[in-house]
C-alpha cells in the first residue's frame, strides 16, 4: 500500500551524530528522524553495564517507552540503538563500554593499548530497536574493518578516525562523506534491516 508523506521516528538518543546519520539514512526509506526530546530536553536513559549491545539498546527503548507514558505521543514509532567498537586482538574490548572508553583514554589511548606487532582487525557493531505500538524489533549491523596506526580524517564522530572499513578504499570513516560511511557502515546495515522488519505485516 502506498504510504502517503513520511513516517516519524523518535530516536532516543543523546548523540546528536547518530540523529545526523539515521536521517540521512532512514530519509530514502520514507521515514523522518526526529530526537527524542521530554520538555524540551534529553531524557536520561540509563545503559546497563555488563550486557551485550542488543540487550542495550532494547532497555533503552523500553526506557523511552516509558516516558512517552502520558505525554499524548504514546502512538509514535520510537528508536533507540546501541552501538560500539570490537577489537579483535583485545578480546572485543572496548565493545559495550565504547562511550566510556572514548570519554576516559579517547582514542590515543586506545591506539597505545594495541601492540604495534599485532593484528589490527576489528568491527563496528549497532543494534537498532524500534517500537511500534507494543511490538518491538530489532536488527543488528556489522561493519568490519582495521584499527588505523594514526588518527585521521575530520569527518564523522567517535572512533571514525582511527577506522578503516574492509569494504572502503583505505581511508578511514573519517575520511569518508557521511553518505559514503552509511552505505557501508553498521548504522546504515542496522537501520536497513530494521526497517524491512517494521514495514513486514504485524504476527
Ligand atoms: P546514546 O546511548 O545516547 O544513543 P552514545 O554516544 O552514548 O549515545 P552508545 O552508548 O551506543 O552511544 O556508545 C557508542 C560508542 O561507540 C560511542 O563511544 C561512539 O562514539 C562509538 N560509535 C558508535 N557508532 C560509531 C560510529 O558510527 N563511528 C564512530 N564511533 C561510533
Amino acid at each position: 500500500m502506498a504510504r502517503v508523506g513520511k513516517m516519524r521516528i523518535l530516536f532516543a538518543t543523546g548523540n546528536k551524530h547518530k540523529v545526523s546519520e539515521a536521517s540521512e539514512i532512514l530519509q530514502h526509506l520514507g521515514y523522518e528522524v526526529e530526537q527524542l526530546l521530554i520538555e524540551g530536553e534529553v531524557p536520561e536513559i540509563i545503559e546497563p553495564q555488563a550486557e551485550g549491545i542488543e540487550e542495550v539498546a532494547i532497555s533503552k527503548i523500553k526506557q523511552a517507552r516509558e516516558l512517552l507514558i502520558g505525554s499524548g505521543r504514546e502512538d509514535s514509532i520510537i528508536m533507540a540503538e546501541d552501538s560500539g567498537i570490537f577489537i579483535d586482538s583485545l578480546g572485543g574490548f572496548p565493545g559495550p563500554y565504547s562511550s566510556y572508553v572514548e570519554s576516559t583514554i579517547g582514542l590515543p589511548g586506545v591506539l597505545r593499548l594495541m601492540r604495534p606487532e599485532s593484528m589490527r582487525g576489528a568491527e563496528f557493531r549497532a543494534t537498532a530497536a524500534v517500537c511500534t505500538g507494543k511490538k518491538i524489533v530489532t536488527a543488528t549491523g556489522v561493519c568490519s574493518g582495521t584499527i588505523s596506526r594514526e588518527i585521521s580524517g575530520e569527518m564523522g564522530f567517535g572512533y571514525d578516525p582511527i577506522f578503516i572499513p574492509n569494504d572502503g578504499d583505505g581511508r578511514t570513516c573519517a575520511e569518508m562523506s557521511s553518505s559514503e560511511k552509511s552505505s557501508i557502515s553498521h548504522r546504515g546495515r542496522a537501520l536497513k534491516a530494521v526497517s524491512e522488519l517494521m514495514n513486514l505485516p504485524s504476527k
